[in-house]
């Protein structure tokens, strides 16, 4: 395996960095996780502008254009002969000294990591996923706004804690004010009545597949509205679905023992993820 770190590309052994990185030691950094499906890099352009504008808001520099960084990702692929892969990139603030403050920082650490992939809910595609609520809130948006995709994932990964513990493969966030706001790695909506709901991007990541899953909804005549929803519109809905670029499109099929409509993976589901397939295999940066 070939890591991309800092300008080189160098065997996975002799990819490290310090001890004193502040992405190590403050979780100060940035990250994507894209998707290359049958030779082409999945919505790079959206996942790298994300990246900026995470970075952007936590006053990061990233010192690369994003053309450059294009150049990166799609040669870290070509290094490793990868045609499906999971991208791992990585920013951080850099090596500095022990204290926060950033300025001790001179320049960012970045790094592309890229391995072979296959689907992360395995059977649970079609049999749909077990869900539940959790305790802990999605950080509120006037401290660290979810939008950004930060190296501190120590919130997600306490919901996912909980998850766990209450035997459910993946949590679902309320934010602070009660309202759903995303899983624990994914974006939520809710279809009722033929309409899908998902909640609006202030209290959840701006997920690269939730821009494709409305614009399939949208292609398919489907209507979508974005709106605050609770507990009552989980329970109560016909359909609920999670989207990532790890999980792409899933169905929830369980929410806290409740079944969710007939308790199997439902018709809209089944659409979205058809149109999503074939989005996948036909679109994309091409990598050779
Ligand atoms: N919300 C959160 C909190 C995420 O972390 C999404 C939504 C979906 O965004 P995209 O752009 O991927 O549609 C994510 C992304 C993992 C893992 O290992 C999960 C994500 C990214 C990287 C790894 O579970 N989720």
């Amino acid at each position: 395996m070939i890591i991309y770190l800092d300008g080189k590309y160098l065997p996975k052994e002799e990819a490290k960095v310090s001890v004193f990185d502040h992405g190590l030691l403050y979780g100060d950094g940035v990250f994507e996780g894209i998707r290359e499906y049958n030779g082409r890099v999945f919505r790079l352009n959206e996942h790298l502008d994300r990246l900026y504008d995470s970075a952007k808001t936590i006053d990061l520099d990233i010192g690369m254009t994003k053309s450059e960084m294009e150049e990166v990702v799609l040669e870290t692929l070509r290094k490793n002969n990868l045609k499906d892969a999971y991208i791992r990139l990585v920013v951080t603030r850099g090596v500095g000294d022990l204290g926060l403050n950033p300025k001790s920082c001179s320049k960012p650490t970045v790094f592309v990591i890229a391995t072979e992939w296959g689907a992360m809910y395995g059977d649970l595609y079609d049999k749909g996923l077990k869900a539940v609520t959790v305790s802990v809130r999605r950080n509120a948006s006037c401290a660290l706004p979810p939008n950004v995709k930060s190296l501190n994932y120590l919130n997600n990964i306490l919901a996912k804690i909980e998850a766990n513990y209450k035997g459910g493969d993946e949590a679902i966030f309320f934010d602070t004010e009660g309202f759903v706001a995303e899983g624990s790695g994914d974006n939520i909506y809710i279809i009722k009545n033929g309409v899908i709901l998902t909640p609006h991007t202030v209290n959840n990541l701006r997920g690269v597949t939730r821009i494709v899953l409305l614009e399939i909804a949208s292609e398919l005549g489907i209507p979508v509205k974005e709106q605050n929803l609770g507990y009552f519109d989980l329970y109560a809905a016909d359909e609920v679905l999670v989207s990532g670029s790890a999980a792409e499109i899933a169905p929830v099929t369980l929410i806290d023992g409740r079944k969710i409509g007939t308790g199997k993976p439902g018709p809209v589901a089944s659409q979205l993820t058809e149109a999503f397939r074939a989005k996948t295999e036909s679109e994309g940066k091409e990598v050779y």
